[in-house]
């Protein structure tokens, strides 16, 4: 018995000494492509260690070589060193790229007209530290390789039916390593794959090749869509507009604001419900409370969000369009037209600005916000000192600390300006926050003491300890930034002149399960009330949809009188109805200004859409009524159609580009 093991090992040794004998060129391109991918991983995100992008860099560098098999062996070198030197450029550029602008490259960005200046202007100006090219050995090991195996081993023979059979084989080999590395995903990793915006995460999760093979289809996609169909989009968009009345129609607030600054919060994940809450008698939301108390206050007013979440909000404000049905407008589609508040508002002499305390390259928003017309966007630690880490970036209360002085250089710069601000630290997962926060989520209450007969205060742990608890504290602590901000413009005056739009981006992505113990928590007996309780209160699914809405204020220190607006609302009436304050339009915009239209609707990019009567999911076929109106199956689908043309108007616009070659045909006409 152990001789025969030692035989089988003996046999085994035999056996991969002669496959490396044999395959020594392969193995050297294999290894030296891995160690290069890995050095890249250590000398872009320090220390890191992680065995799972290693064995995907691996079967997709063991794929492409094992075609190698397939030359004779003279040109199998030139096959390797091909893919050399691609996979040793992949490394340089992305290190180059890394370096300036902590991502990795994309060839969307590469292939584009106008950003490619600004991204080879940066990589000229900063760039080519050494480390940048302490890849380029592989392509030295591998001739030299190649010479001390000619030197050797003479000249291999070339059979063409071994060299497929050996092709195969490799191939197979490749697609089990594929595997083992397949099942080691979870489902946010395949989400992130397909849409690509967080392009650190994917590089370091799948390896670099893959992550740059991944990128070529991602990037190639919304060129390749835009062959097809243009003329029959093209009449749709024609008839649509030509149909629609867009004219401005005056109201109480027709330009009450005009010449005004505008300092517009984008609160990430910051749902409505949650201005109503308070917890042990302390409110969750007391600054927001206050702005909507003082302000403007739309409290039936959704976001419309699809996969592109932040970034598809600060498209949908700022241009009164849909996202896109496929992929996300920010990574896409950056280089259409768009007609934009920051483009309406530049042609009124504004400076316009964008500010976020992440990375720049997120949602690609240091190519896209150009493109929606801000002037400078400011981010990370390009413009502000990361001094407080919260979650995934800077902390809000830096960030804003932060912002103050510049919004006041800017003020003083500018006859006018409108600037974004992009809040961060409240975005899921939540977990950062429990050592930021002092804000309790337990239930307090007085209980009298069985053995002493005094009055004592009780703690029953209520949201402690959930996500749904967690995200309390996180929404307490994005609240006390946003009042902080208020206060330190006000001290330095910033507020007179210059009015402030808030928005909650999308909701907090919790599950529908974890409001369960929110609503039916009994304290004095530390429970949950059982389903079938009559006390019990359930959230289907229309309540938890409907739920989702984020505020909407408007707020300016003087000149504006209070009122809360309940018409339903969605993102895409930003623009026209601040529009109609500010004195700008666009002829394309998809909402409605809320002061001028009685029967508003807010339709979602998967079609369902809900009215002041009706919330309805169109997938599904089926709806909820919000008020005691019935309505009518011809209501119904006069709404569905309205979702429909919405989407595919807005879609059309962003794929076929539809707002440049509308001007530039109308520039064509006005020339004839
Ligand atoms: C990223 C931040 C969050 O910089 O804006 O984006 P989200 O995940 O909410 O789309
Ligand atoms: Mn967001």
């Amino acid at each position: 018995m152990k001789q025969k093991i030692l035989d089988k090992s003996k046999n085994i040794i035999e056996r991969t000494k002669k496959y490396i004998k044999d395959n020594k060129l392969f193995l050297i391109f294999v290894i030296t492509s891995v160690i290069n991918a890995t050095l890249l991983r250590f000398l872009t995100v320090k220390n890191y260690i992680d065995i799972r992008p290693i064995i995907a860099d691996t079967a997709v560098v063991v794929i492409f070589g094992s075609f190698g098999y397939l030359f004779k062996p003279n040109n199998r070198f030139k096959y390797y060193m091909v893919f050399t030197i691609l996979f040793t450029a992949i490394c340089v550029i992305n290190s180059m790229y890394y370096t300036n602008f902590l991502s990795f490259i994309s060839i969307s960005l590469i292939a584009t007209s106008l950003q490619v200046v600004d991204v080879a202007d940066a990589v000229v100006q900063n760039v080519m530290e050494l480390k940048d090219f302490s890849y380029l050995w592989q392509i030295l090991a591998l001739i030299m390789a190649n010479k001390a195996i000619k030197k050797k081993d003479n000249i291999i023979n070339y059979e063409k039916k071994e060299a497929k059979e050996k092709t195969v084989k490799t191939i197979i080999a490749g697609l089990i390593i594929a595997i083992c590395f397949a099942i080691t995903l979870k489902p946010v990793d395949i989400g992130r794959l397909s849409k690509q915006w967080n392009r650190e995460y994917v590089a370091m999760r799948y390896g670099i090749y893959f992550y740059q093979l991944n990128d070529v289809f991602v990037s190639i996609k919304p060129q390749i869509s835009p062959l097809f169909g243009y003329d029959k989009n093209a009449k749709m968009f024609r008839e649509y507009y030509d149909a629609k009345d867009n004219s401005v129609k005056k109201n109480e607030y027709t330009n009450i604001f005009k010449g005004k600054n505008v300092i517009v919060i984008h609160a990430e994940s910051i749902q409505q419900f949650t201005m109503n809450l308070s917890f042990n008698g302390k409110e969750l939301t007391p600054n927001l409370n206050k702005l909507a108390s003082e302000g403007l206050y739309f409290s039936n007013y959704y976001a419309q969000e699809s996969v592109g979440t932040s970034s598809d909000s600060e498209f949908t404000f700022n241009t009164s369009l849909m996202p896109a049905s496929s992929g996300t407008v920010f990574i896409s589609y950056y280089d259409r037209e768009y007609i934009s508040i920051p483009k309406l508002l530049k042609k009124e002499g504004y400076y316009t600005f964008s500010m976020h305390g992440n990375n720049g390259s997120f949602w690609n928003r240091n190519v896209m916000h150009k493109n929606l017309g801000y002037d400078d966007f400011y981010y990370y630690n390009k413009d502000f000192e990361i001094d407080e880490t919260i979650g995934l970036g800077l902390s809000d209360k830096s960030f804003f600390r932060q912002v103050v002085p510049k919004i006041k250089e800017i003020n003083a710069n500018n006859k006018n300006f409108y600037g974004t601000l992009i809040m961060l630290t409240n975005h899921t997962p939540f977990t950062d926050i429990e050592n930021y926060s002092d804000y309790e989520v337990d239930y307090k209450y007085e209980k009298v003491n069985d053995e002493t007969g005094e009055t004592e205060i009780v703690s029953a742990p209520f949201m402690e300890g959930t996500k749904l608890g967690s995200y309390f504290k996180s929404v307490h602590y994005a609240d006390e930034a946003i009042g902080q901000l208020i206060n330190d413009l006000d001290s330095e005056g910033l507020l007179n002149n210059t009015v402030i739009v808030l928005y909650g981006d999308h909701d907090a992505k919790l599950k529908k399960s974890e409001y369960e113990r929110f609503y039916n928590y009994e304290p004095y007996t530390d429970t949950v009330l059982s389903k079938d309780d009559e006390n019990y209160k359930a959230i289907d699914e229309f309540d938890y949809e409907l739920n989702r809405k984020v505020p909407f204020i408007i707020w300016s220190k003087e000149g504006l009188e209070h009122k809360e607006i309940t018409e339903i609302m969605g993102m895409y009436d930003a623009l026209p109805t601040l529009g109609n304050m500010f004195g700008f339009s666009s002829p394309y915009a998809l909402g409605h200004d809320i002061f001028s239209v009685t029967d508003n609707v807010v339709v979602f990019p998967d079609s369902n859409w809900v009215t002041d009567k009706m919330y309805y999911n169109n997938q599904k076929g089926k709806g909820k009524l919000l008020n005691s109106d019935e309505v009518s199956i011809d209501y119904i689908e006069k709404y569905n159609k309205i979702a429909e043309d919405d989407i595919s108007i807005s879609n059309s616009i962003i794929v076929y580009d539809l707002i440049r070659k509308t001007r530039e045909s109308n520039l064509l006409m006005d020339n004839k």
